[in-house]
């Protein structure tokens, strides 16, 4: 599934004749708000420019058990659509979201246990490894830990960086990132970057800080 998402904060704005002549007038006696907007157009049009020549490039590892919410987390960063009625993904899904200057390759593998064993397939070489962990399911947590911690001793997934998100936290009883940090041994991990962040897709929480610790791991294209 290949899904082209909206930029974060790029919009294509024509520098039209009533911009032109703003810009050749002083500050003086413009009101604060007049200013702020003024300095967001240019903000917008900066970022435009920069995604124009400087064009930055990742690729992405989704994975977790089935039902966590892998899929719907990539429909929220690509469409910012919700939905409950989701289909099981049967092998992988690929999918190529643009995010600002920065084109977003990821790997969305069905948690089933018949597909766990080819996690590692896809993991290997990835800018980031996203484990998703469905924190409202405490029957599950044992069997994600043990998924987790299989998978990352894997010796050629060694120094690869790790973003754990505990999804649902939008349902009631469900772990917030300390207990998650606890239950998924997340401490006993160390060697390589890792971080955890309790997430709703459905109420789309945390989303915003989850993508941005996913884009700084991204690099220059390759031309
Ligand atoms: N309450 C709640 N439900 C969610 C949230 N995110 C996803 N879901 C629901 O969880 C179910 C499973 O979501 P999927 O995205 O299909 O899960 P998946 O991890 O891709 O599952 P597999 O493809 O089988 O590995 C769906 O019914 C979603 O609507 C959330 O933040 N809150
Ligand atoms: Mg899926």
């Amino acid at each position: 599934m290949i899904a082209g998402g909206g930029g974060v904060g790029v919009v294509v704005l024509p520098v039209t004749s009533a911009h032109r002549s703003i810009s050749r007038r002083s500050n003086r006696g413009r009101s604060a708000p007049q200013n702020e907007t003024m300095l967001g157009v240019l903000r917008r049009l900066l970022d435009w420019l920069i995604s124009l020549f400087w064009k930055k490039e990742m690729e992405l590892a989704l994975v977790g058990l089935q039902n966590s919410g892998k899929s719907t987390f990539m429909n929220i960063i690509s469409s910012g659509e919700y939905t409950e009625d989701t289909i099981p993904t049967v092998g992988f899904n690929m999918w190529k979201v643009c995010k600002g200057n920065v084109t977003m390759k990821v790997w969305d593998i069905g948690g089933q246990p018949r597909f766990r064993g080819g996690w590692e397939r896809y993991c290997r070489n990835v800018d980031a490894i996203v484990y998703m962990v469905d924190a409202a399911d405490a029957s599950k947590l044992e069997a994600s830990q043990n998924e987790l911690h299989n998978l990352l001793d894997k010796p050629q997934l060694q120094s690869i960086p790790v973003l754990v998100l505990g999804n649902k936290r939008d349902l009631l009883g469900s772990m917030d990132e300390k207990a998650l940090i606890e239950t998924m041994n997340l401490s006993a991990i160390q060697d390589r970057d890792i971080c955890c962040y309790s997430i709703s897709c459905k109420e789309k929480d945390n989303i915003d800080i989850t993508l941005q610790w996913l884009l700084q791991r991204s690099h220059d294209s390759r031309r």
